[in-house]
């Protein structure tokens, strides 16, 4: 056997034998790499003569031609296996049930659901949302909405009040939202129709109280705004938001320094089956909400000459609202950031509260 034949089954066993890509890739420099055992023959072509390079320069020829044949179809054999290998070790278990993404975990908290169910209602009868600061000054708080200094209303409020500043002035968490309305009397010309959801605050706590809870009020001032306009727009808000056909309402005179004359307004209800309430039907009557004509001084502050406008407003506990609407017995568990109450009370974020497609469904 010659040299070359050999040296040939030799490569051709050693292509055979390599069992993975890196041990193709070895033979292949090994033969055919600068140094291999071919390019080393290939070199001596250029010393031989006419005769010996048509005889023996043919046969290392063919002997690169070979091997490099073999060497090529070794490899894509060994790739192929490669992948397969992958292929059946990188499984994907496709029985899986797919994780749902944290937007789809996440809840929105029954407090900020009231406040978008609210606002869509409002909104859609053409109101827009004002905002104001937390920490207010004695003016906004008090004495624009007409409690005179030293009058007791300012004590049944349960104030929270800040140390004095460097001019003596006494700040204030807001009692009531009812400082925006003046803000924006001061700030634009009626018509006025405004919704004030927000955050208020009163010394006060227990199973049914916070010291910090929302409220939302409303505002309505123009030339010729009356109590049968409030009372249309206050019926219409229950129905809507109780997701009821009827309600009937009782409006009932009672006292707040800011409005002239006042209302506390019950709504009919049936209590007998449980906490949660029943509206639109029944024999009980739940307090829900207080209104009543802005008073000509809070007009007065606001700006406005109570002789060409009138206006009428009400406000609302958010927190008693929804612990009704939606059973919750204790308000308590409202602030306690819970993760297992949550997820029982709390709403989906993406079930946004919409007129057509429904409030809380
Ligand atoms: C301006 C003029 C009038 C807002 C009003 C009520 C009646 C009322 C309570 C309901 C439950 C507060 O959270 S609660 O304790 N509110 O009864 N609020 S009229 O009247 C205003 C507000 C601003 C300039």
């Amino acid at each position: 056997m010659s040299d070359l034949e050999t040296l040939k089954d030799n490569l051709l066993a050693d292509v055979t034998a390599a069992g993975d890509e890196a041990a193709i890739e070895a033979v292949r420099v090994n033969a055919l790499g600068k140094k291999g055992s071919i390019s080393e023959l290939l070199k001596t072509l250029g010393t031989m003569t006419p005769e010996e390079r048509q005889t023996r320069g043919a046969a290392i020829n063919a002997l690169k031609t070979d091997v490099f044949a073999a060497i090529t179809a070794r490899k894509s054999e060994l790739k192929d296996a490669a992948i397969a290998e992958r292929l059946a070790r990188e499984t994907v278990d496709i029985s899986l049930p797919v994780r749902s993404s944290p937007a789809e975990r996440g809840r929105i908290h029954p407090i900020s659901q009231i406040i978008d169910e609210i606002t869509a209602i409002f909104a859609d009868m053409g109101f827009s949302i004002a905002e104001g600061p937390d920490i207010e000054t004695d003016y906004y708080n008090f004495t624009a909405l007409n409690f005179p200094e030293g009058h007791p209303a300012r004590e049944m409020h349960d104030t929270f009040f800040f140390n004095p500043d460097a001019n003596g002035e006494r700040k204030v968490l807001r009692t009531h939202t009812s400082p925006v309305q003046i803000r924006t009397m001061e700030a634009q010309k009626p018509p006025i129709r405004i919704i004030i959801p927000g955050k208020t605050y009163r010394q006060d706590s227990d199973a049914t109280h916070s010291p910090m809870f929302h409220q939302v009020e409303g505002l309505v001032v123009d030339t010729k705004s009356n109590v049968a306009n409030m009372r249309w727009i206050l019926e219409e808000f229950c129905k809507t938001f109780f997701e009821v056909d009827n309600v009937t309402m009782r409006f009932r005179p009672s006292f707040f320094p800011f409005t002239e004359p006042s209302f506390e307004v019950d709504i009919q209800c049936d209590r007998s089956s449980g906490p949660i309430v029943k509206f639109g039907e029944g024999t009980d009557w739940m307090e829900i909400l207080g209104c009543g004509m802005v008073h000509p001084n809070v007009l007065r502050a606001g700006g406005l000459d109570p002789d060409v406008y009138q206006g009428f407003a009400w406000g609302m506990g958010l927190d008693r609202i929804a612990m009704l609407k939606y059973g919750m017995p204790d308000l308590r568990n409202f602030f306690d950031a819970d993760v297992r109450w949550m997820s029982h009370y709390g709403f989906r974020p993406l079930d946004m509260p919409t007129l057509f497609g429904g409030l809380s469904a």
